[in-house]
């Protein structure tokens, strides 16, 4: 079995870790023109890596997002897996937490004042006036919504198809969104991105937050396709929308103008709110590579994407 590797930052150590796991295969770093391999181990590949590999049946994505793959030229027998939470679901959900207590209790006024010496206290805020709404009840929105719930902030889930999570009041579909919107304040996206979620949180769509009441606050965490970003920007500057932490943008690295960078009511980080865990993730992988040379079918893999959904 011969395993071909594609990946901007640290190959080699891929290579050593799924050899490890899988010490009869022939695994390498791919490079253009290497014999065709039956599965691959990939991160964003150009599409000349898919070109040269008309063999291949499983391309297995080091990270949970599949919309970069989608944009390539896969063949039908070719099936994509991606990662199943392998880690991630518990950084989403401290990041997330942490985005919206630092909000909710005025964390950064207190930095603040803390760099000034200045002792002084903010009124108490009472959860419930902060219900959250949390787009995408996958592997990470479930675990999200469910670590919120443990702060006694009310909750909201939105997916696609009905879902049931305790504690967790969830709405699906179109029909459901508009409720959903305006019974939640704090509004999180844990959605793939598709040609149905892109610009989802557009100015429309964020003045519903809240029933319409000033105070929206938005953490996206999933792609920055799913902003509008100028629409943003214009309800900040207009003053529905209190804030927004963001970890994804529609240009990765955000440019060092980009207004994000220095707006006073918005909270950046470097895509960093769940990291793909190698040794976690190579363990993972090498399950399913096992189990699918074993005989298993590729429609029992968790993670297994479907293209026409899109994730
Ligand atoms: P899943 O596929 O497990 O979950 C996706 C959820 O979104 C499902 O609940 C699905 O609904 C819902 N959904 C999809 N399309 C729609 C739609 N049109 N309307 C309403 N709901 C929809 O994905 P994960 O939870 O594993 O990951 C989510 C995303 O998080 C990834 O696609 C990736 O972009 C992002 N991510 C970001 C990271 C970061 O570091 N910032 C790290 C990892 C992931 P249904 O339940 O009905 O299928
Ligand atoms: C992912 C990501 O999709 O890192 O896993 O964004």
């Amino acid at each position: 079995m011969r395993i071909a590797v594609w990946m901007p930052e640290r190959p080699d150590a891929w290579v050593e870790g799924l050899q490890r796991e899988l010490p009869g295969a022939d695994i390498a770093v791919w490079a253009a023109g290497a014999p065709p391999a039956d599965h691959a181990v990939v991160w964003a590949p150009p599409q000349q890596f898919i070109d040269e590999q008309p063999t291949l049946r499983g391309l297995f994505n080091i990270g949970a997002g599949v919309d970069a793959l989608l944009q390539l030229r896969v063949p039908p027998t070719t099936h994509i897996v991606r990662l199943d939470d392998a880690g991630m679901s518990v950084q989403m959900a401290e990041y997330v937490c942490h985005a919206l207590v630092r909000h909710v209790r005025e964390l950064d006024v207190y930095e603040a004042d803390a760099r000034e010496g200045k002792w002084s206290y903010r009124k108490p805020r009472l959860r419930r006036d902060f219900p959250v709404g949390v787009m995408g009840l996958g592997v990470l929105g479930e675990r999200v919504a469910k670590a919120v719930g443990q702060f006694d902030f009310p909750v909201n889930g939105w997916s696609r198809s009905p879902r049931q999570v305790g504690g967790v009041q969830c709405f699906s579909g179109a029909k459901g969104f508009d409720e959903f919107l305006a019974a939640s304040r704090v509004l999180v996206c844990l959605l793939p991105l598709t040609p149905d979620t892109r610009g989802v949180m557009n100015r429309e769509t964020l003045l519903k937050l809240n029933g319409g009441a000033p105070g929206g606050y938005v953490i996206n965490v999933a792609r920055g396709a799913h902003l509008v970003n100028e629409d943003l920007l214009a309800l900040l500057e207009e003053g529905p929308l209190a804030g927004a932490t963001l970890d994804v943008f529609e240009t990765e690295p955000l440019p060092p103008d980009h207004p994000f960078w220095r707006h006073p009511k918005i909270t950046v980080t470097p895509h960093a709110s769940a990291r793909t865990l190698r040794e976690e993730s190579i363990v993972q992988i090498a399950g399913k590579i096992r189990a699918v040379e074993a005989g298993a079918a590729f429609a029992d893999l968790p993670g297994l994407v479907d293209p026409q959904r899109g994730y």
